[in-house]
This record gives structure tokens, C-alpha cells and sequence, in this order.
């Protein structure tokens, strides 16, 4: 960042908050370029800022035009600020052109005047961000780093937290901004927390931030009928604390995920938020049925979710008059049963309802019957059969069903034919054969199917032939082998395949040539080998490739430079040494790479790869790297997640690397 950016950064926050600390200091340098760089920013700031029309209103004789031009010239070099946006620079043919466009100045020393009237609660930033996308802006960001003049500020602010009380004067946009930047540094406290009393702000994202409990809910509330979302998940918010938010009345998205110190009394204080249109309270074992009669009273709600709350059976009923609901989750809630099913049978907005892993059987199906509207239902884990799928024809608008882990059989099967609107079907782990997929051959607008570890072989997949718009299969574990991927050769549209545990052999993989949009191929396999790799080459679009247990050896890996656009490579079947690695250097688009278990693996391979700088996670477990080998990570400034067990390395040397050169390193091992 340049100099240039922290003095305007500086001043910029500066200039909000502490007019004649600033003034004071720029009298200090009255002459110097400095002066009239700053000053100029500051007027801007104080009088132009929120005004629509930045150019029109500025214009300031002399000194606002050099510093209109040292804007420029900083924009020019740093290429990034949405300040320039604003200008109106199209017709500019250089910097005179810009600074030629003089106006009057009226208000010279009505700054204060500038300052109140701008600088209320409901001025907006929107023109701010909007302006990024100004149609004639025409500079590029250079390295796509540089930072706004108001990201600066904002950051400046951030690190200087301390200094400030109340923000409640600034602008309820840039108070919002201030927020955020903090809690995404995880720098706000209870403390500096207190600045934001009263500033009006509208979100408040506290989810699974540290420290957040009743103390905290009284500068919350202080943003009173502002605020419309809240997401305190994970926090130590009590009963107590709830209280607060009545007088939030405007209240529209409400998160209160893991708080496990909620309970039916804490649920009563929200009963008035009839704003509300989402709601959230996953995993809580103290929302009992009873409790959830204040939910009948949240006649705006759209989404719900419920997920892991064992207390509710009985408490659905309360949801009959909420004919809003679109989306419901009650997963893994083990006590909901067929009787719950009943009391939704009304909610004819529903779209989405998630109820797997629940009691929930094909009687408890068929209450679901007149919800014409749902689109999306998930029953992973329940004990229904393929009866349910007569209750679930009814459903005109079901797109996506998911079944994994139920008891289909091929029993009843032949009425799937009847749900031609799917386009996303899971039936993993069922003990259906080839003879169900038949019914699935009218399926066409299929664009997902699951058959993981389902009993089916080469015949089934004939049926699949047609499905033009299948975009992911899933055939892990099933007896699939070459002739079946001979039947779907065809679909020019898959993008993902699953062949982990199959039977196809090296020579079937020949047939995916014509899979020509294919980016993402698992084979674990432990027959496949690096015959099957040759065989591959005509994928060239693959983006991930997952060879867990297939033999590659080192001469395989010449094959792998026709998949330039590898970003995730696993091959993990022991056969590697650093002369294949040396192939793998090539793949530059490398993200993820997995090269555990190939147990001659050196020192030598981690200089190889020393140039893959997009590598975000690296695996090399099992190996012979030491932390000699280290020192040739330096170069992977983007890496997240390093993992070299049962290597000669220890974790303090990952820690002291760590803390040296790879700062966005956050999961390591050994660690
Ligand atoms: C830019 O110049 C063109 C002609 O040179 C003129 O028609 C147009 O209005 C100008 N745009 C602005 C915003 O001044
Ligand atoms: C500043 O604004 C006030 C209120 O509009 C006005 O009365 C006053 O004359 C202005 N001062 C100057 C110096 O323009
Ligand atoms: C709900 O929002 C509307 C504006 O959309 C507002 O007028 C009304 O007062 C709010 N209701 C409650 C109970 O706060
Ligand atoms: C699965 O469904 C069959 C009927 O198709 C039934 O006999 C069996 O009991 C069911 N299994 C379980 C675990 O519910
Ligand atoms: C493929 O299937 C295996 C085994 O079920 C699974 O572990 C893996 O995550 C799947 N891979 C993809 C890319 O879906
Ligand atoms: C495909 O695999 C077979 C072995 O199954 C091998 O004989 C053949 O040469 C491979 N094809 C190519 C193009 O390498
Ligand atoms: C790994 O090294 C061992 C011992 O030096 C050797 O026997 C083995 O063949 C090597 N493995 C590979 C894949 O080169
Ligand atoms: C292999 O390592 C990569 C990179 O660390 C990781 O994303 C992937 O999950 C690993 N795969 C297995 C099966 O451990
Ligand atoms: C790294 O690879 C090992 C061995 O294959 C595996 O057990 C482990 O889960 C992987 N770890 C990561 C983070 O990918
Ligand atoms: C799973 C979970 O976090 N449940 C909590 C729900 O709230 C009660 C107290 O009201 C806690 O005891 C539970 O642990």
C-alpha cells in the first residue's frame, strides 16, 4: 500500500470524528503538498462526502483542484477508490481536463452545517457502493490488493478502536461498515461494543463469536426499530437477555443456533416480533411442544429451522396458522412422528421441508399430499418404502427428493415413473437393482441422481442413456463397470462422476471421452492403473481428480499434463516418487493436492511443488519429509491447511514456519 493511501486513510478517519485534532494538525504544514492533499480530503469529507453530486458541489479554487488531481493521481497508482468513481471523469482527457472543471464554492465555512445535515442516521453510502459499478469508470485494478480510500479508513478505525466512544453521529452505512470490519478481525469487546449505542445499525452478525452474552443485548436493543437481523448463534445469550429484543420490533431474521441457554421462557419474549420471516434455533433440548405456541403468533414467517431441537413432538400444531412458511427443517429431530405431519398438511406456501432422520413413515407422507407448492423434500433416514411415492406424486412441484438411507426396494418401485418433475434424486444406500433404474428412464429432467452403494450393474445404467441433462452421477460402490459407462457416454452434460469403488478397468475409461463436460472424476480404484490414465486423456476440461487408491506410478504421471486445468489431484496408492512429482509441478492451476502415503516421497518433492503458489491445501502424510524440506513452502503464501503426519517433522517447527511465512496457514498437523 502506499504512503499516499495511510496519510488519506488517516485523515479520512480522522476527519469523521475529530475535526479540530485534524485541523490542528494540518495548520501544522501549511505549504506542503501534504497540507493540501490532506486538507483537501478533508473537505471533501466533511462537506462533499454524502452529496450525490460530488463534482458539481466541489470546486474550491485552486487547492481543491491540486488536491482533486493528487486524488486522482493516488487513484491513478493505486487504481482502486471508489472516490474516483464519482468524478465525473469521462470526458477527461487527463488531469487539467478534470481540474479545469471549476465552480463556485458557497458555503466555504459551513462545514458544521455540512456536518449535521449530512452526517444524520439515515444518510446513506448507497451512491458509494453503487458507484463501483459507475458504467465509465474505466481503470482496472492492478493487483486486485489495493484497497479502497474507505476500506483504509475503515481499517484505520478498526485499529484504533479504543479512541473511540460513539459512532452514533456517523452515517448508519459506515457505522455498519465499522461494525463488521471489527467483528470480522474478531477485534469488538464488550467494551467497543459500547461506541455503537444508538447508531441505527440494521445487522448485527454475531454468530459463533466469542464472548457475546447478556451483557452485550443492551447496546443490541439500542438500535431499536433499525435493526432487522441478528445472528447471535453459538453465544451465551440467556432467557434474560431475549428480553431485550422487544423492543426491536422491526426484527425480520432472528438466529439463535446453539444458544443452549434458551429456553420456552426465552422463546415468549420474541412472541411479539410478528416482523419476523426467519427464524432459526437449531439444537436446543429445552424447546419443548408447549413453548412453540409463540410461534403462532409470528404470522410472517417464511423460514424456520428447528434442526436437532428432540424436545417438539407436538409442537407443529402451533404452525398450522403460519401460512407464510416456505421453509421448514426439522432434521434430526428423532421425536417427530406421523402425527407430526398432520398439522402441516395446511401449509400450502411450504417449498422446502427437510425431516430426515426423523420417526416419520409412509403414513405420516401421505398428510403431505396437498402441498402443491413443495419443491424440495428430504427424508434421509427415514423408514418409509417406496409406497410413500404415491403420496409424493401428488406433489406437482417436487424437484428434489432425497431418499439416502431409506428402505426403498425394488417393491413399488415402478411408480418413481410417476415423478417426471424431478431433478434431483438421491436414492443412495437402498437395496434397489437394475430392475428399479427402468423406472427412471422417463426421468429426463433429471440433473443429479445418487446411486451410491445401491445394487446395480452395467444393465441399469441403459436406462440413463437419454438423460441429456444429468450434470452429476453418483455410482460409487455399486457393481458398476466398463460396459455401463459405455451407456452413458453420451450425456454431454455431466460434469461430476463418482467411480470410487466400481469394477471398470483401466480399458473402460476410454468411454468417458464423450463426456465432453466432464470436470470432476473420482477413481478410487485400486484396479485402475496408469494405462487407465493414458486412457483419460481426452478429458482436458477436468478440474478434480480424485486417484486416492489407484496404482499411478511415476511414468502415469507424464499423463497428467494434458489436465491443465487441475485444480485438486489426489493420488495416494503409494506408487510415487519424486520423479513424478516433477510432472506434477506443471499443473499451475493446483489448489488442493494430495500426495499422502506415497511412502518414498523426500524433501526433494516439496521443492518441487514450491512453485504451485494457488496451493490452499496440501497433504504429503506418511512420507519421508523432514522439517529440512520446510523451507521450500515458503513460496505458498496461500496455503490453509498443511498436513505431513507421520513425517519427520514436529509441529513445533510447523508453528515457528508458520508464524514466519505463512500466515494464512490455519489448520496444520502435526500441530
Ligand atoms: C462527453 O462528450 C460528449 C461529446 O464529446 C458529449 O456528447 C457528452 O455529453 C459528454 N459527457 C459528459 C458526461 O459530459
Ligand atoms: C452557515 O449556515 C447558516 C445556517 O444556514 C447560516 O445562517 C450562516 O450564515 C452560514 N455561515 C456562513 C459563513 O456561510
Ligand atoms: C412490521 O413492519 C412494518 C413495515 O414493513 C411496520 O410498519 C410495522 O410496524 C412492523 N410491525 C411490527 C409489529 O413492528
Ligand atoms: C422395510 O420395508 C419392508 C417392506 O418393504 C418391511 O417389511 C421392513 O420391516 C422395513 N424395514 C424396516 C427396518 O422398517
Ligand atoms: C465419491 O464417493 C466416495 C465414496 O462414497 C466419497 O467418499 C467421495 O466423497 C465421493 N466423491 C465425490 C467427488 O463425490
Ligand atoms: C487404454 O488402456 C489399455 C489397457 O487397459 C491400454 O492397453 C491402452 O494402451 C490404453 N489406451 C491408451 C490410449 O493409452
Ligand atoms: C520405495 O523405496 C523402497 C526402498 O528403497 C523400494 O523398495 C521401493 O521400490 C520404492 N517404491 C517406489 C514406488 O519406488
Ligand atoms: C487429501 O488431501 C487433500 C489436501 O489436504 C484434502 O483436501 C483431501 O481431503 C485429502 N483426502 C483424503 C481422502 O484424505
Ligand atoms: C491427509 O492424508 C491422510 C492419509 O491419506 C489422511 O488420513 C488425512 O485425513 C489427510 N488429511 C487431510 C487434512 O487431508
Ligand atoms: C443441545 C443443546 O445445546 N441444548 C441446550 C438447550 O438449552 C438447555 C438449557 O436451557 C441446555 O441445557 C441444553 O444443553
Amino acid at each position: 500500500m502506499s504512503r499516499c493511501g495511510y496519510s488519506l486513510a488517516f485523515f479520512f478517519s480522522f476527519s469523521f470524528l475529530t475535526y479540530s485534532a485534524c485541523y490542528h494538525f494540518l495548520s501544522q504544514f501549511p505549504q506542503s503538498s501534504v497540507f493540501r492533499l490532506c486538507f483537501c480530503f478533508f473537505s471533501f469529507s466533511l462537506k462533499n462526502l454524502f452529496d450525490q453530486n460530488l463534482w458539481i458541489s466541489v470546486s474550491a479554487g485552486e487547492d481543491a483542484c491540486v488536491c482533486l488531481c493528487l486524488i486522482i493521481e493516488w487513484i491513478h497508482s493505486c487504481s482502486a477508490a471508489i472516490f474516483m468513481t464519482h468524478i465525473d471523469y469521462e470526458n477527461n482527457s487527463g488531469m487539467g481536463g478534470a481540474c479545469s472543471r471549476k465552480q463556485e464554492w458557497h458555503n466555504e465555512d459551513n462545514l458544521t452545517r455540512g456536518l449535521s445535515r449530512k452526517y444524520g442516521k439515515c444518510g446513506s453510502l448507497k451512491w458509494w457502493t453503487s458507484s463501483l459499478s459507475y458504467p465509465f469508470v474505466d481503470f482496472h485494478i492492478r493487483n486486485g490488493e489495493c484497497p479502497s480510500l474507505l476500506d483504509l479508513c475503515i481499517q484505520k478505525i478498526n485499529e484504533e478502536i479504543d479512541k473511540y466512544d460513539t459512532f452514533s453521529i456517523l452515517p448508519r452505512d459506515i457505522s455498519q461498515l465499522i461494525f463488521n470490519n471489527l467483528v470480522s478481525s474478531r477485534r469488538l469487546t464488550g467494551a467497543s461494543l459500547e461506541a455503537f449505542r444508538d447508531c441505527a445499525l440494521q445487522d448485527l452478525y454475531l454468530g459463533e463469536y466469542d464472548g457475546v452474552n447478556d451483557n452485550w443485548m443492551d447496546v443490541i436493543s439500542s438500535q431499536g426499530p433499525s435493526l432487522l437481523s441478528v445472528d447471535l448463534s453459538g453465544s451465551d445469550v440467556s432467557d434474560v437477555g431475549l428480553i431485550y429484543l422487544k423492543d426491536c420490533e422491526n426484527l425480520i431474521s432472528l438466529n439463535l443456533n446453539y444458544c443452549d441457554q434458551i429456553s420456552d421462557l426465552g422463546l415468549e419474549c420474541i412472541s411479539g416480533l410478528s416482523n419476523l420471516t426467519s427464524l432459526s434455533f437449531r439444537r436446543n433440548d429445552s424447546i419443548s411442544a408447549e413453548g412453540m405456541s409463540t410461534f403462532s403468533g409470528l404470522v410472517n414467517l417464511v423460514k424456520l429451522d428447528l434442526e436437532r431441537c428432540p424436545g417438539i413432538h407436538g409442537g407443529l400444531i402451533h404452525l398450522q396458522g403460519l401460512t407464510k412458511l416456505e421453509s421448514l427443517n426439522i432434521k434430526w429431530c428423532n421425536c417427530i412422528t406421523d402425527s407430526d405431519m398432520k398439522p402441516l398438511s395446511g401449509l400450502a406456501s411450504l417449498k422446502t421441508l427437510e425431516i430426515s432422520c426423523s420417526k416419520v413413515t409412509d403414513f405420516g407422507i401421505s398428510f403431505l399430499e396437498g402441498l402443491q407448492k413443495l419443491a424440495l423434500l428430504n427424508l434421509e433416514g427415514c423408514l418409509v418404502t417406496a409406497a410413500c411415492l404415491d403420496s409424493l406424486a401428488e406433489l406437482p412441484a417436487l424437484s428434489n427428493l432425497n431418499l439416502n438411507r431409506c428402505n426403498i426396494s425394488n417393491n413399488g418401485c415402478e411408480k418413481f415413473s410417476r415423478l417426471e418433475n424431478l431433478k434431483v434424486l438421491n436414492l443412495g444406500f437402498n437395496v434397489i437393482t437394475d430392475a428399479c433404474l427402468v423406472n427412471l428412464k422417463g426421468l429426463t429432467k433429471l440433473e443429479s441422481l445418487n446411486l451410491d452403494s445401491c445394487k446395480i450393474g452395467d444393465e441399469g445404467l441403459v436406462n440413463l442413456a437419454g438423460h441429456k441433462q444429468l450434470s452429476c452421477l453418483e455410482l460409487s460402490d455399486t457393481e458398476v463397470g466398463s460396459n455401463g459407462l459405455h451407456h452413458i457416454s453420451g450425456l454431454s452434460n455431466l460434469q461430476k462422476i463418482n467411480l470410487s469403488f466400481t469394477v471398470v478397468s483401466d480399458n473402460g475409461l476410454r468411454k468417458l471421452c464423450g463426456l465432453s463436460s466432464l470436470k470432476s472424476l473420482n477413481l478410487d480404484a485400486y484396479q485402475i492403473t496408469d494405462a487407465g490414465l493414458a486412457n483419460l486423456t481426452c478429458l482436458t476440461g477436468l478440474t478434480d481428480l480424485d486417484l486416492f487408491g489407484a496404482r499411478i506410478s511415476d511414468f502415469g504421471t507424464n499423463y497428467l499434463k494434458k489436465f491443465k486445468n487441475l485444480r485438486s489431484l489426489e493420488i495416494c496408492g503409494g506408487g510415487l516418487t519424486d520423479a513424478g512429482v516433477k510432472n506434477i509441478k506443471e499443473l499451475s492451476s493446483l489448489v488442493c493436492l494430495n500426495l499422502s502415503q506415497n511412502t518414498n516421497l523426500t524433501d526433494k518433492t516439496l521443492e518441487l511443488i514450491s512453485g504451485l503458489t494457488g496451493l490452499i491445501s496440501l497433504n504429503v502424510s506418511n512420507s519421508r519429509i523432514t522439517n529440512a524440506g520446510l523451507q521450500h513452502l515458503k513460496t505458498l503464501r496461500n496455503l490453509r491447511s498443511l498436513t505431513l503426519e507421520s513425517c519427520k517433522v514436529t509441529a513445533n517447527d510447523i508453528k515457528k514456519f508458520k508464524s514466519m511465512y505463512l500466515p494464512n496457514l490455519v489448520s496444520f498437523r502435526p500441530g
